[in-house]
């Protein structure tokens, strides 16, 4: 028992003086705490250094450009800068000029999911902008009409405004200006002249951001079906850190600058970044979660022969002949020399293996099938989610969610007119009437030259099979009756798909 006293008495002795204390030891009990409940830490900026310049494999300064937040940048040390184990970031006029300091992650370190917390303090006057923001090393969708990339503000302060604000922006809620329903910002308190932690924790449905560890906002991924358009959410790729105090203006957010609040500026303790415990171990649980419907999704097993991928002939998969095709990827000679096999030495997120359809070129987009057919579904809500890229720049797609209510339909399913899961304008589901129309679209989008992660929230009724058909090079004509349509000729085309997923959601 004694022993153990001695134990606990020299070990909180460690821990009051750990700032000093530079020994492998110390250096331990450091990391441990650091470590959060389910999170591990995984990168961390300390700004405990000799130099008062930030360790430059992180971090460089901000540049100056046109912005209100960047317009004063001084690109130099003297406004940004390390001392006493933090970082400086400074607003100061000099020779008439104003002068902010910024740095910035860009190309260096990039953040993508996981819990990112950083320790600040800072003052606050009149025209005064504090910040610790994120931007996109590169673009989640190509730019379409200047559409913006994506933004993830972690804390903004301004002026005399108490209150660490949170944002997102996107093409969605700037340029469209959906920002209501869910809205893009919020705020949370923070203790005034003192270091608070700001951080998110940021997974693929969504952002919830945090002040000392409370939950302040949040906004969550909505799945649009029409996503590549409405661009929601950008948020599956590496997004690099800026911290920067700022200063406003007549013509900016803070509003006008009172020069007596200067100078101003932000002390940064660190930034600290983790990552969920289990990731690693349980990477492969959840490329192929036990719960998914589509069997081999990642297409990282082999195939047995009868299921392998192909290119069939419609007296073979047409009427009845589906169900000898069932859970199995195939499509029709649609196209002049089209293929559909497992690419090996290509796959999403970093995996070897791909569903790859090739054809020297497509001519009628909209009759070519890019088919799954299943049985079995249940009805309730699923997520139907898969990555998807092409070897040309900005290539249209759709996908339909063919559903056969009755026997009766089983032999009219590979038919171009067939009931298809649509999305109504406010957002509602309902069946496209079928024979009448031609095949509706369930989705519109478009694919790249990087994979792309598209996924759709669909309530799937009471079906005896459920199709899923995608067709490369085709778009929605019609917004009213879903119908799909491809412009003139594709030469070359080839299309990777990976890890689907059809999941139901509890
Ligand atoms: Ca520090
Ligand atoms: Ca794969």
């Amino acid at each position: 028992m004694k022993q153990i006293i001695a134990f606990l008495v020299f070990w909180i002795s460690f821990l009051s003086c750990q700032s000093e204390e530079i020994n492998i030891y110390t250096q331990h009990v450091k990391e441990i705490s650091k470590n959060k409940d389910g999170w591990n830490l995984v990168w961390s900026e300390e700004f405990e250094q000799e130099s008062n310049i930030p360790n430059a494999q992180s971090w460089s300064l901000a540049a100056k450009e046109a912005s209100p937040w960047n317009r004063y940048m001084s690109e130099s040390y003297d406004q940004a800068y390390v001392k006493d184990g933090k970082l400086y970031l400074i607003a100061e006029k000099k020779d008439g000029e104003y002068k902010t300091g910024g740095v910035w992650t860009m190309d260096k370190v990039g953040f993508k999911y996981g819990k990112l917390e950083v320790c600040a303090k800072f003052t606050s006057f009149q025209g005064g902008w504090a910040a610790i923001w994120l931007m996109p090393q590169e673009r989640q969708y190509p730019s379409v009409n200047n559409s913006y990339p994506g933004e993830i503000d972690i804390m903004e302060q301004v002026s005399m405004d108490k209150i660490a604000q949170h944002s997102v922006h996107t093409h969605y809620t700037l340029d469209l200006g959906y920002d209501k329903n869910p809205p893009r910002n919020g705020y949370g308190e923070y203790r005034d002249s003192e270091f608070n932690i700001y951080g998110i924790e940021w997974t693929a449905e969504k952002i919830i951001f945090t002040v000392n560890g409370e939950e302040t906002f949040s906004y969550p991924n909505l799945h649009l079906p029409n996503e590549s358009l409405m661009q929601q959410w950008p948020f599956d790729v590496p997004y690099y850190l800026i911290l920067n105090y700022s200063v406003g203006g007549e013509d900016a957010w803070p509003g006008p600058i009172d020069d007596r609040g200067l100078p101003a500026h932000m002390e940064v303790e660190y930034v600290r970044y983790y990552e969920k415990e289990n990731k690693g171990n349980d990477d492969d649980e959840e490329e192929e979660p036990s719960d998914n419907l589509i069997q081999n999704g990642n297409f990282e097993k082999n195939f047995a022969e009868d299921q392998q991928p192909g290119v069939f002939s419609a007296d073979k998969t047409d009427q009845s002949g589906i169900l000898n095709y069932l859970d199995r990827w195939f499509c029709r000679p649609d196209a002049p020399s089209c293929n559909m096999t497992i690419d090996k030495s290509e796959g999403a997120n970093n995996s070897s293996r791909s569903l790859k359809y090739e054809a020297t070129e497509i001519m009628d987009a909209e009759k070519v099938n890019l088919s799954y057919a299943l049985q079995n579904v249940m009805e309730g809500r699923y997520t139907f989610s898969y990555y998807v890229k092409t070897n040309q720049d900005d290539t249209p797609f759709t996908l339909s969610i063919v559903v056969c209510e009755t026997e009766d339909d089983i032999p009219l399913v590979l038919k171009e007119n067939q009931k298809s899961i649509i999305f109504n304008p406010d957002g509602s589901q309902s069946l496209s009437p079928g024979p009448t129309w031609g095949l509706a679209a369930t989705c519109d989008n478009k694919a790249g030259k990087g994979w792309i992660k598209y996924s759709v929230t669909v309530d799937i009724p009471e079906n005896v099979l459920i199709r899923f058909v995608f067709k490369p090079c085709a778009y929605v004509g019609d917004i009213n009756t879903h119908e799909i349509w491809g412009k003139g000729a594709w030469g070359g085309v080839i299309y990777w798909f990976d890890e689907f997923s059809l999941i139901p959601v509890e």
